[in-house]
């Protein structure tokens, strides 16, 4: 009875709107007379919704029966965006949907605009974590993400008087249709206190935690459609609220005020997100967080396994944990300690099992981004952890003693402890001996995590614990979804939609690139797609821009490594030159169109003044009548997903000019590349992959490469300035011809002079069609299906599982 009631009913135009009714009349409480498109924005999504919960719980119940090996995702951040147009898309109902809904008088493109983004992410790590999740479930691995359910998300940025201007997220104002509240999942989580030792029944010591605050964790489910697949996964977002034990011993002793604010401490663990972007900052409140959501974690990936009624040894064939960089890097402790503590092993079966389950993955080598939590502040959270992690080390390093006797200094090196006044942890070395498998994001990444980074620890440990998993993004979402007129010429050129579970497929369109006929419909796309961008900025930004120039794009977070300030130089000094041409001159020139977008972390006073120089120069280029025919500028406020959207498809070039070696490896080259924009870029992160994809001609690279870089900062410390004056061009030509060695100090003139090639390439209209045929051709590698399949084969061991149809 239970299976013919539940039983999914085709879902016809028809019973599609029948739920739309039901949904606005029941669940909204709407009537016909009352329904903007807000209102059928929710009233399509929670029926959405239902489609997928039924196949979230056909997948979830299928596993539970099987138990295969799981990998569980486990990041601070997870950057989705929108859901509905990706689950209608992905569930292959979107066309049914839109016929149904526009019956009722509704169009489908205006109510996806309705939508909020979720935002629980800064950048790269975030939206790589939201990638990796489509594919996980569109390959069908038995996967799970956990994270942070943040009330506020990621700032708003708006600009006034051209500086940044940050407002709170509350994305979950009118209730959020996408994810599952569980109120009967729920664990508590405990900090604070001290630790008792005492002797054991066999002798040993045993440690007794007793904390003095305790929260509760309550999960939420929000469930990813594979493409093409039945299988649906699940992140599970943690969101905090007070323990009611505690606060009624508050309550009784007549505490009142102490217990309310206990109430509002508790709740307020997951209120927002950190908005720094690889810069670490050491808040309290950020170390809660992690500890909160892994505790929470590993009781909930424990109590799954405890169904098995397999032993403790048994833990690694089920269990594979991810740490998305060292954010979550003390549920390695704390897995430790439930399984000595709570558990009852001894140390050294714990440690067995712990290091056979965790791996972890570095999105940065900058130094300031690495996690150091200084020993006092664990000390008074987490008690019984810090004691844990001394454990570690002292076995550690006895172990490197005896490799290397009488070596203080390389003990001092390569402790987890960092001495100093306060002493602290680095988070990352701990992970390194923590973890089974440790891996960069893109080969030369990969190299610099092993050969600076961690050198010492890869001789000590062995090449094997480390290696590279290139990043991908996935073309479900960056593509189909980003660029739905792209993605119908494509199927219809290879006369299958099989490319988007297999990327590599596009290579076929190579054939077509020097086609006339192929190219003018490529190209026409690109046009509308830019069409449409220039709308977004006539309406956000008062400028109209000029869509036969090239769009010139450089959207990501402000950050000095990646050298927006060269950037804007380069459009200044354009804007120069345009000035001092005569008519005849200017009429010449190359159209362009430069657009910036991204968020300063709001105590980043340089990257703000980077925001600030940009409008303000966009306000002098943009109303020079003369030359704005030539030259515009325009900063988009508050980049996000949905913008990344449209911005994306309509680039002619984006920038990825980050000094070599600095940029682990960047997603967003790889979604332009895609959507036919060709990368003017430095030689670094992804983008000598891309460049080794797409052979050298359709890609324009510059710059020096990384090993040149430390020789080039000392040498730039003794040198002098240098000036772009007309009476040195002689002078600036022979630094570029390296007659007085490598110009690498000279990067910003080599981007100007790389600016100049794409000019002069823009105007050859087939030529530009082919490269950028060519180019997104060859992005099959960038699948974050084939990132996942790397991870499955060579980290986790774990293997597809579809649902029986
Ligand atoms: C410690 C803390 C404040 C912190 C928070 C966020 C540290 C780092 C981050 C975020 C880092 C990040 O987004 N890194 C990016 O990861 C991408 C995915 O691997 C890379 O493509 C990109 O190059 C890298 O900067």
């Amino acid at each position: 009875r239970w299976k013919k009631l539940t039983a999914p009913k085709e879902l016809t135009e028809e019973h599609i709107q029948e739920e739309f009714v039901n949904h606005a009349t029941k669940t909204l409480a709407r009537s016909a007379f009352n329904m903007d498109d807000f209102a059928a924005y929710q009233a399509s999504a929670y029926s959405v919704r239902d489609q997928l919960i039924d196949q979230w719980n056909s997948t979830q119940m299928y596993h539970t029966t099987v138990s295969p090996k799981r990998v569980y995702y486990l990041s601070l951040e997870f950057l989705i965006g929108r859901s509905m147009d990706n689950a209608l898309l992905n569930l292959g109902i979107k066309d049914r949907y839109a016929n149904a809904i526009d019956k009722l008088g509704f169009n489908m493109e205006d109510l996806v605009e309705q939508e909020t983004d979720a935002a629980l992410g800064n950048g790269g790590l975030g939206r790589l974590a939201a990638c990796f999740m489509d594919s996980l479930a569109t390959l069908d691995y038995p996967a799970w993400g956990y994270g942070i359910r943040y009330n506020y998300g990621i700032f708003e940025q708006s600009i006034v008087d051209g500086y940044q201007t940050e407002h709170p997220d509350y994305w979950l104002t009118f209730g959020n249709p996408w994810e599952i509240q569980r109120l009967d999942i729920t664990y508590p989580v405990a900090f604070g206190g001290t630790v008792i030792r005492s002797k054991g029944a066999s002798g040993g010591f045993v440690y007794t935690w007793e904390p003095t605050e305790r929260v509760v964790a309550v999960a939420h489910d929000f469930p990813i459609p594979g493409f093409g697949t039945k299988s649906t996964i699940n992140i599970r977002l943690w969101s905090s609220k007070p323990s009611n034990e505690f606060d009624f011993a508050s309550f009784n002793a007549g505490e009142y005020e102490k217990s309310v604010k206990e109430q509002t401490d508790a709740e307020n663990i997951t209120s927002c997100l950190y908005p720094n972007d690889n810069h670490y900052i050491g808040k309290k409140l950020r170390l809660k967080q992690q500890y909160f959501f892994v505790c929470a974690t590993l009781q909930d990936i424990i109590r799954r396994f405890k169904k098995t009624g397999e032993p403790w040894s048994e833990f690694p064939k089920h269990v594979a944990i991810q740490l998305n960089d060292t954010h979550p890097t003390i549920g390695i402790v704390e897995l430790q300690r439930i399984l000595i503590d709570e558990e009852g092993l001894d140390w050294d079966g714990a440690w067995k099992i712990v290091t056979k389950v965790y791996s972890y993955t570095n999105h940065t080598v900058l130094p300031e981004a690495l996690e150091k939590w200084t020993v006092p502040l664990l000390k008074e959270l987490l008690p019984r952890h810090m004691m844990i992690i001394f454990d570690i080390n002292l076995f550690f390093l006895q172990s490197v003693e005896r490799r290397y006797p009488g070596d203080r200094e390389k003990l001092r090196r390569m402790s987890i402890i960092e001495e100093g006044v306060p002493q602290s942890v680095r988070m990352a070395y701990l992970a390194v001996v923590c973890c089974h498998t440790v891996n960069g994001v893109a080969e030369l990444h990969s190299d610099l995590v092993q050969k600076q980074l961690f050198s010492e620890f890869v001789e000590y440990f062995g090449a094997g614990r480390f290696t590279n998993v290139t990043n991908g993004v996935t073309p479900r979402r960056w593509l189909h979804q980003a660029n739905p007129r792209l993605s119908a010429l494509i199927t219809k050129t290879l006369k299958s939609q099989h490319w988007l579970k297999d990327l590599s497929e596009l290579a076929k369109l190579k054939q077509f690139a020097s086609d006339p006929e192929f190219q003018r419909k490529w190209m026409e796309i690109k046009a509308s797609n830019k069409k449409r961008l220039a709308e977004h900025i006539a309406a956000h930004c008062n400028v109209y821009v000029n869509p036969d120039a090239i769009f010139d794009v450089q959207c990501k977070r402000i950050h000095e490594y990646k050298r927006q300030f060269m950037n804007i130089l380069q459009v200044i000094h354009r804007y120069e030159e345009l000035q001092k041409m005569t008519d005849e001159v200017l009429a010449k020139q190359v159209p362009r169109v430069v657009i910036f977008a991204g968020k300063s972390a709001p105590g980043y006073y340089i990257a703000k003044m980077v925001i600030k120089l940009i409008n303000n120069a966009a306000n002098v280029i943009n109303y020079n009548l003369r030359t704005s025919k030539y030259l515009q500028l325009v900063f988009i406020p508050n980049y996000n997903v949905s913008l990344a959207e449209i911005i994306i498809p309509a680039s002619d070039i984006s920038q990825h000019i980050s000094t070599a070696g600095t940029e682990a490896s960047g997603t967003s080259n790889m979604k332009f590349v895609l959507n036919g924009g060709l990368i003017v870029g430095t030689v670094d992160g992804a983008n000598i992959e891309i460049g080794e994809e797409t052979g050298p001609e359709n890609i324009f690279l510059f710059g020096v490469l990384t090993p040149e870089v430390e020789d080039i900062r000392h040498k730039q410390t003794y040198g002098t300035g240098i000036k772009v004056d007309p009476k040195l061009d002689s002078v600036v030509e022979s630094i570029r011809d390296g007659t007085y060695g490598q110009p690498a100090i000279f990067e910003p003139l080599l981007h100007i002079d790389t600016m100049r090639k794409v000019d002069a390439c823009f105007q050859n209209k087939a030529e530009w069609a082919k490269k950028s045929i060519l180019a997104a051709a060859s992005m099959g590698k960038f699948s974050s299906d084939r990132s996942i399949n790397d991870y499955a084969k060579n980290i986790w061991h774990i293997s597809p599982l579809p649902p029986p149809e």
